[in-house]
Order: C-alpha cells, then structure tokens, then sequence
C-alpha cells in the first residue's frame, strides 16, 4: 500500500495549504465542518486513510477499505449567491474526471449530480462519489465542504456493496494507481477550475460535455417519487432537465439517476 502522510503531501504539493492528515477518522466532511466552524481558512485540506463513519447524501454510508482509496474533504469559503453552489460539485467532479483520465488513462465522466463514473467491461461504474455541504450565510455561501470519495486501489473482492455498480481504478486499468500523484493532479484541477470560477466563468460547459446520461434514457427517484423519461441537460443552477414520454420537461434539483436500457 502507498503512503500518505502530512508531511509527503505538503512536499508533493505546488503551493502550500493547510492539511491535516489523519489515519483514521468518522468523517473527513465533518471533521473539517469543525475546523471550518473554528475559522480554518480556505483550501483547508482534511484526509485520511480510513473513515468508520463516511458519508454519501441522504443519511447514505461511504464504504473503502483502508489505505487503499482517496478521502479527503476541502473547504471553500466562495461568498458566492447560494444558487451558485452547485458549482463547487461541477468543478470537483471535472476535476477527478481529468485527473483520473491522465493519471490512469481510462476513461470517465459524471454521472448527475455527484457520481464519477468509469468505462469499465462495456458499462459505467461509480469509482468516486462527491459530496457538497455548503454553509450559507443569508443568500450567500459562506463556507463549502467539498467531500471527495475515489475508489483507488480496491480489490474485486474488497469492493463495498452497492446500489450502483462500483468499480475501483485498480479494477478499471488493471494495476495501481498511486495516490499522491493522482491527488496532487486533483488538487491542481480543482485549484485551476476555482481561480477561473472566481473570475465568474462558470464550470457548466465543461461538466455538461462529461454528463454520461445527456439524451439516454434513465429513471430518477426523488424521495418516494419517481420519473422516467430522456435527459433534456442540465439548467442554469445545474438541476437535470428530464423530458417524459408526454414531451414534457422537468426540473429535477436533486435525486438518483439511473441509466436504463432503450
Ligand atoms: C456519494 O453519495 O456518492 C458521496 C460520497 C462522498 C464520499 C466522501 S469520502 C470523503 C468525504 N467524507 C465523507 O464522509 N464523505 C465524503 P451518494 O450519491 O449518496 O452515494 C452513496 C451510495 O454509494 C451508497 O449508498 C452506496 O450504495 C454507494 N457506495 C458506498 N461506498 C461506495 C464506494 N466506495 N464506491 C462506490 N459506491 C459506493
């Protein structure tokens, strides 16, 4: 198993930043809402090798098996309008998207609205999950957790059981992937999407063009409701565009896409 430590990321990184290196930890997202509460400063970085508490949206559980995948959380302190904060989740999932494209050559994308998807055996798998706890004060995101979940060097055997089919990069390209290099990659990315996000230019295009479900048919529960129909895009604040069989097109902020056969 490759190691992390504090003092090899701090080393491998271009620009300093605050870190915390943990072996283990419940949850990366709430340990740094913590530090984000006590006034930690932007690009604060929170990762461990192990959580015995992660979490997916919704009361969900996020599963890996120690020192073998990336989880770590970031903070962002934007200023941005709240409908804006859904930007973080574009700019995070392009980021690993890319990062695992170069670092691993295979080939991937997002699936809406916070799955990163990989080409593997003829489908797409979820090999990362991201997850935005964002912090407003009045209409304006004061602070942002950027959780980011990559399944990096699990074994077949040691995959966790999941509602979507789950891969790991080591199943994907057929070797490990170590993951300094490839976080490091992540955080440049990243980095690279929010100085250009700051100066207004939305990361929409470019996420919209690795969505995995633009024109398929796919089925999105909601809760307890579900609906079916073709992926129409996504809207301004990044909410799927849904047309149903009647040729009406929904406005869907938040809920679990699933692909379907034609
Ligand atoms: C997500 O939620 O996909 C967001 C996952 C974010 C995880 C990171 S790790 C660092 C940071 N700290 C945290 O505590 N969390 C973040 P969601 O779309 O709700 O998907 C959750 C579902 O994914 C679960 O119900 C499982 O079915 C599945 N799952 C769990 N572990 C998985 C894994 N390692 N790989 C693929 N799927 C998984």
């Amino acid at each position: 198993m490759d190691r992390l430590s504090k003092a090899g990321i701090e080393n491998a990184l271009w620009e300093p930043r605050p870190i915390v290196y943990l072996p283990e930890v419940g949850s990366t997202n709430t340990y740094l809402q913590q530090l984000a509460m006590a006034g930690a400063p932007a690009g604060t970085l929170v990762i461990t090798d192990y959580q015995t508490a992660g979490k997916g949206r919704l009361d969900r559980k996020w599963e890996a098996p120690a020192g073998s995948a990336l989880l770590f959380s970031l903070l962002f302190r934007p200023g941005w309008p709240a409908a804006q904060a859904n930007w973080l989740t574009m700019m995070a999932g392009l980021a690993v998207v890319e990062a695992v494209e170069a670092g691993a050559g295979l080939t991937c994308g997002v699936k809406w609205p916070n799955d990163v998807m990989c080409w593997v055996d003829g489908e797409w798998r979820k090999a990362g999950g991201l997850l935005l706890v964002a912090g407003l004060a009045g209409e304006q995101v004061a602070y942002a957790l950027m959780g980011i979940g990559l399944n990096v060097n699990i074994p077949a055997g040691q995959m966790p059981k999941t509602v979507t089919p789950a891969t790991s990069l080591l199943i994907a390209a057929g070797r490990e992937v170590a993951r300094l290099p490839l976080l490091v990659e992540i955080l440049q990315r990243l980095d690279g999407h929010y100085a250009a996000a700051a100066q207004g230019q939305s990361p929409r295009p470019a996420w919209n063009a690795r969505l995995i479900s633009t024109g398929k048919p796919v089925t999105v529960k909601m809760g307890h409701q579900t609906l079916s129909g073709i992926v129409a895009g996504t809207g301004a604040e990044g909410q799927l565009l849904l047309r149903d069989a009647a040729g009406k097109v929904h406005e869907i902020p938040a809920g679990d896409v699933t692909l379907r056969e034609r």
